[in-house]
């Protein structure tokens, strides 16, 4: 008799518990009117398929309030030469920055050649076919960020027929127990002679100041035929999280000169490897070079340049399945921020304020060069700068007009006129 009013007792406390979540979960009326002050909970009526999203999708509904949203400000940075831009001497492609013994370092694609890139078809031996084709890698380091001291060659192109010995472009840095890597793309072949075909190779030190052992193995492998990334593995991006090596990289497919680009990722628990590529791959469908951050309990990363969701910010918890968390504007290309806990395997990644980027296709035909850039911003939960977080970008008529239309729209345009007005 005890125990059947014991179970009794536990089965209406059961019964009560429920009651009360039901309670909780109040129905989503059908109608409501949406309220002068912006409400920062998402109400709870029925609303539009934007009103949603901006609840559902955004970390806030204003982007004032979005951590995740910034504008970018753009500095012409101090300490580095161009040869007066004549197209022999191209900097590009910078690493995230970091900080080492009261200095920042930034490694950088560096091309110094008797001649400017001359296409895939007039290269040689010591011609570049591309901007970044014959290149090596060089760094430089600052105490502001804003004047840098260019130290010279990280990683030297090796001995034909080692990996990269065409070209070593494109680096990014990790530190992984006491040891600093240098990943990058190893050219086998001038780029451009099919498209921008090259695996990933590694370098590795005791100091950010070298000197860097090449490990002279491929070590993220182009993908096996008719995959997405069978051609090129660019832009590799070491973040450390969950413990591991997470390694993002950017391929080039479909057809030449209407190049699909996207983001896929590899993880392993040693930088030289074996990495392991996510089954998930691609992880991000837009974006150019890669470009990422820990933040919060999960990867931040800037997409930009290429498909439909350019000029995005993204999140992902769990660093595979992205979501964007922001839209924004003349993001920076290239984008390699100073990122203070990219190796510290955060939980609570602070965000990034500033950073290194590239700006490309300087100096018209016969002087094409790229120059590095500094930018800052405001993705970070320690900053409030609310310049930062304004959504409009004024700009110039001027600003406008530089994008004037070209002769070939202007002759369409014309030719459809003169077809409305013979008739
Ligand atoms: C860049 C990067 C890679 C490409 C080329 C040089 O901006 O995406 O490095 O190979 O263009």
């Amino acid at each position: 008799m005890k125990k059947s009013l014991f179970i009794l007792s536990i089965l209406s406390l059961l019964l009560s518990c429920n009651q009360e979540v039901s309670v909780e979960q109040e129905p989503i009326l059908e109608h409501g009117t949406f309220p002068q002050k912006l409400p920062n909970e998402k109400p709870n009526f029925k609303l539009s398929a934007a009103l949603n999203r901006l609840y559902d999708n955004y970390p806030a509904p204003k982007p004032q309030k979005n951590e995740l949203f910034s504008q970018f400000k753009y500095t012409d940075i101090k300490g580095f030469d161009y040869n007066n831009h004549d197209g022999t001497i191209s900097r590009r492609d910078p690493s995230k920055v970091i900080f080492h013994d009261g200095k920042y370092y930034v490694w950088y694609t560096y091309r110094n050649t008797p001649t400017p890139p001359q296409g895939a078809a007039k290269c040689t031996d010591i011609i570049p076919s591309s901007d970044w084709d014959l290149a090596e890698i060089w760094y430089a380091t600052s105490t502001d960020g804003f004047t840098w001291e260019e130290q010279g060659v990280a990683i030297k192109r090796p001995k034909k027929p080692i990996v990269g010995w065409r070209a070593v472009t494109t680096t990014d840095i990790l530190q992984w127990k006491g040891k600093y890597y240098l990943y990058y793309q190893g050219f086998m072949e001038a780029s451009g002679k099919r498209g921008d075909d090259c695996p990933v190779a590694v370098s590795y030190a005791d100091s950010p100041n070298g000197p860097w052992t090449p490990h002279n193995k491929i070590v993220i492998p182009n993908g096996g035929e008719g995959s997405w990334d069978q051609y090129s593995i660019h832009d590799p991006y070491p973040l450390v999280h969950n413990g591991k090596i997470y390694l993002y990289y950017k391929s080039d497919f479909g057809k030449k000169g209407a190049w699909i680009r996207m983001q896929g990722l590899a993880t392993a628990d040693n930088p030289l490897g074996p990495f392991t590529k996510h089954p998930q791959n691609p992880v991000i469908s837009s974006g150019h070079e890669t470009s990422l951050f820990p933040f919060k309990d999960g990867i931040a990363a800037l997409v930009y340049k290429d498909g439909n969701e350019h000029n995005t910010v993204q999140f992902a918890k769990d660093g595979v399945n992205f979501e964007i968390a922001s839209i924004t504007e003349m993001m920076p290309y290239a984008a390699a921020p100073f990122v203070p806990d990219a190796f510290t395997d955060t939980k609570d990644g602070r965000g990034i304020t500033w950073g290194m980027a590239h700006f490309i296709a300087l100096g018209g035909k016969g002087k094409f060069h790229s120059m590095l850039t500094r930018f800052d911003c405001d993705l970070s939960q320690d900053l409030h700068d609310p310049e930062m977080k304004e959504p409009r970008v004024n700009y110039t008529p001027e600003d406008y007009f530089k994008r004037s239309l070209s002769k070939k729209q202007l002759r369409r345009i014309k030719k459809g006129n003169s077809a409305l007005t013979k008739r």
